[in-house]
């Protein structure tokens, strides 16, 4: 019988991996909560990611790098390294880090994650269309890495994208 490949094996086999997919969004979105969920880990206290992070199957970038206009280059460069891009956007907050049709300069498909979807604050349409300006135009996914909402769902699309299941 053929060995389903799990999520957590995409990760551990960083250096061979076939694909990979970087996540990019403002300081406190969620980003490396959200890996930590996918990856079945606990998700309470990530600590702020400093420097991109190559080490899983998700490349994580530091808000800041979206934030600061100079940095921004940065990911172009990194984006290099991914064949999908994952747009993450705080669904409690108002405002993004994402200049207008941003992502429509990256040649990748690019998906769309609302996060902390738990919280009372969150405004899905808000979110969206923030997303939807920032040039996302891939699929939108609604999620919470503390109750876990719409994590499978998510997990299963990145490992459909990869054709090992
Ligand atoms: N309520 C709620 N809080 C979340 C969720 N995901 C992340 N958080 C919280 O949001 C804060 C920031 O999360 P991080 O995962 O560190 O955010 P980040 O995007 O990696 O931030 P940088 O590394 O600074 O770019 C933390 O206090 C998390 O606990 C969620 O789904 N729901
Ligand atoms: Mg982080």
């Amino acid at each position: 019988m053929m060995h389903k490949v799990t999520f957590n094996e995409m990760v551990t086999v960083a250096e061979a991996k076939p694909w990979r997919f970087m996540l990019v969004g403002g300081v406190g979105a969620g980003k490396t909560t959200l890996i930590h969920a996918l990856e079945s880990k606990k998700t309470g206290h990530a600590r702020k990611t400093q420097m991109i992070d190559y080490s899983g199957w998700g490349i994580d970038t530091p808000g800041e790098f979206v934030e600061m206009g100079y940095l921004r280059r940065v990911l172009v460069s990194t984006s290099f390294d991914a064949q999908l891009l994952v747009a993450v956007q705080d669904a409690t907050r108002a405002d993004s880090n994402f200049p207008p049709n941003y992502f429509l300069m990256f040649p990748q498909h690019t998906i769309g994650v609302l996060t902390k979807l738990d919280s009372p604050q969150a405004n899905i349409e808000q979110a969206t269309t923030l997303l939807r300006t920032a040039g996302v135009t891939g699929e939108m996914f609604l999620v919470s890495a503390l109750t876990g909402l719409g994590i499978p769902e998510l997990r299963d699309y990145l490992m459909n994208q990869n054709n090992v299941s």
